[in-house]
């Protein structure tokens, strides 16, 4: 391969500043309680911190809903802070990405409120449509169950937002709002940040607005997913923005299949470095993810599998701030916790790619612990579980749904020691503490050689170290429901990886040099304990 980048040397860290750390008593994390921790996020062996969004919003979506992409929410603090936090990074060698939401904005931002008038010029920054036949300009759905259309009885038409009412879709037909966005990306480009991750990113064009095809979910999509218009914005982009800095970019990327993922991160396309891509998140669901059905781990290694051979650079991720926990959801968050979290920490760092960690994985933190909606804040579960009841689905069963699925699984604030709530804030917490933080808790890991987070530190240090677990090519060799093995070979080296997804120790036919276990082991006898995992080194030839 070519001399790799930066971005595909580092590991990359999640940041959900919310959840992360209050340091004011507000019960908010902050962007202080961020460099509080720059230190430590440095020794685990992080390089590029993604920080999800930071800026004013009335936080419908908690920062998704953008209100003014040139300033800082002031429950996280400053433009100085933020300032602060660039330069401390700096000083730490780790770099800045912060989330681009350019989908849609707030309903609060400064253009919706003008373009609700029908002669403002910034009308047509957004998707404004009469009625038809009486009824919505069209029969879409929305991300957040529901349709996608809202009447604004200022202007007498309806708007399209494909997520919540409160996220108006901007307009990617008219120049001026990619002229408006290409700024606010220099902004903070000259601000020193090192690249975006960029929200939903293959929705941003709508080719037409046309009824959809009623399906189950997203009636509608096939007028937006990944449609030409988008890849020509995004090679834009890069022409115009991107190619003067010294930045990346990894785009979200929903619905994509590894053809339309490859068409939007092929490099010599000059669209996106990378994606993020859903279907190995999609293996425990039916049809959508508020059917969850039980993990299949050999699915699981399946889609993986075929992702690492279509794409020659691939985001890497169990985890982030929509996805419930990764322990609870493919391994197993009670007796083997700590092995299967490790487990998972040395897949995911040995696949090909750059590999993302979310908050509080490194410590194994599980799903949250509620027992009612009152304890849930996010509006989407919300959304879903006032829909479901509507259906007349009865309580019992929409919550289960909830519990195992909602986005608030991730959110809980991270658990850094055992006094109360977890060391994260002093004030109430924004969203509850999982009551297992007396056990589960960053302190009491820091310095444990055993625990998860050093088992992190170690694997994060093993794959700076090996070319082959970072740029050697993928082969898959078994795939069960059990275990999944596969290779990764460069030059005369030939690693062999080794994951146990079973709660039973299992035979293994493989043999080779022990590199790595999360187990306490000198040598590879051929068989995996409950939830092992391996590296081992073949020799030349075989
Ligand atoms: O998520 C987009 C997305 O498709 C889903 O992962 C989403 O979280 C939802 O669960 C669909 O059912 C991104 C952000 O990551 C998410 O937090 C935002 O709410 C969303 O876009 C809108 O900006």
């Amino acid at each position: 391969m070519d001399m790799p980048d930066w971005w595909q040397e580092r590991v990359v860290y999640q940041i959900y500043p919310r959840s992360f750390q209050d340091t004011d008593g507000d019960g908010i994390g902050d962007i202080p309680g961020i460099i509080r921790h720059l230190g430590s996020l440095k020794e685990l062996g992080v390089g590029i911190v993604w920080l999800s969004p930071v800026y004013c919003s009335p936080n419908d979506d908690n920062g998704y809903d953008i209100s003014d992409y040139r300033s800082i929410h002031p429950d996280f603090g400053t433009m100085d802070d933020m300032d602060r936090l660039l330069s401390e990074a700096a000083r730490l060698d780790i770099r800045i990405v912060m989330d681009l939401v350019i989908n849609h904005t707030s309903d609060e931002h400064e253009w919706f409120r003008k373009s609700r008038d029908p002669q403002s010029p910034y009308r047509n920054y957004y998707i404004w449509r009469p009625g038809k036949d009486g009824g919505l300009p069209n029969n879409w759905t929305s991300f957040f169950a529901g349709n996608c259309w809202e009447f604004d009885d200022r202007s007498g038409e309806y708007y399209l937002h494909l997520f919540s009412k409160k996220q108006p879709d901007l307009n990617y037909r008219n120049p001026a709002v990619l002229e408006e966005v290409e700024n606010i990306m220099r902004f903070w480009l000259d601000k020193g940040v090192s690249g975006f991750r960029c929200d939903v990113i293959n929705v941003l064009y709508k080719s037409s607005l046309e009824d959809g095809k009623k399906k189950l979910i997203l009636t509608g999509s096939e007028h937006y997913l990944s449609q030409e218009g988008t890849h020509e914005i995004l090679r834009r982009l890069r022409r115009d923005v991107l190619s003067h800095y010294d930045c990346f970019t990894v785009g979200e990327t929903v619905f994509v299949t590894p053809g339309t993922g490859r068409d939007l991160c092929d490099k010599s396309r000059g669209e996106l470095d990378m994606i993020f891509s859903f279907e190995h998140m999609e293996t425990d669901q039916w049809i959508v993810k508020w059917l969850k059905h039980r993990f299949h781990a050999g699915k699981f290694g399946k889609v993986l599998a075929r992702w690492q051979n279509a794409l020659t650079w691939t985001a890497n991720y169990f985890e982030n701030h929509d996805q419930p926990r990764s322990v609870s959801r493919f391994g197993d968050d009670g007796v083997f916790r700590s092995e299967s979290a490790k487990m998972l920490c040395l897949l995911l760092l040995s696949l090909r790619g750059t590999p993302y960690i979310f908050q509080g994985q490194e410590i194994g933190m599980t799903n949250f612990d509620f027992t009612s909606m009152d304890e849930i804040r996010d509006m989407e579960s919300h959304n879903v579980y006032r829909y479901f009841r509507s259906l007349h689905i009865p309580k019992r069963l929409c919550w289960r749904s909830i519990r195992t699925t909602s986005r608030d699984n991730a959110r809980t604030p991270v658990q850094w020691n055992s006094t109360p709530n977890a060391g994260f804030t002093t004030g109430t917490p924004w969203l509850g503490v999982n009551k297992n933080y007396i056990k589960i808790n960053m302190e009491q890991q820091r310095d444990d050689p055993n625990s998860i987070r050093s088992f992190y530190r170690r694997m994060i240090t093993f794959r700076a170290g090996s070319e082959t677990l970072k740029y050697g090519d993928f082969r898959a060799r078994k795939t069960t429901n059990r275990i999944f093995t596969f290779e990764r070979t460069l030059g005369d080296e030939k690693l062999m990886v080794l994951c146990s997804f079973s709660r039973h120790k299992q035979k293994a036919a493989a043999s080779g040099r022990l590199l790595l276990s999360n187990y306490d082991r000198r040598d590879f006898n051929g068989i995996l304990a409950p939830y092992e995992a391996v590296i081992l080194q073949k020799e030349a030839g075989i």
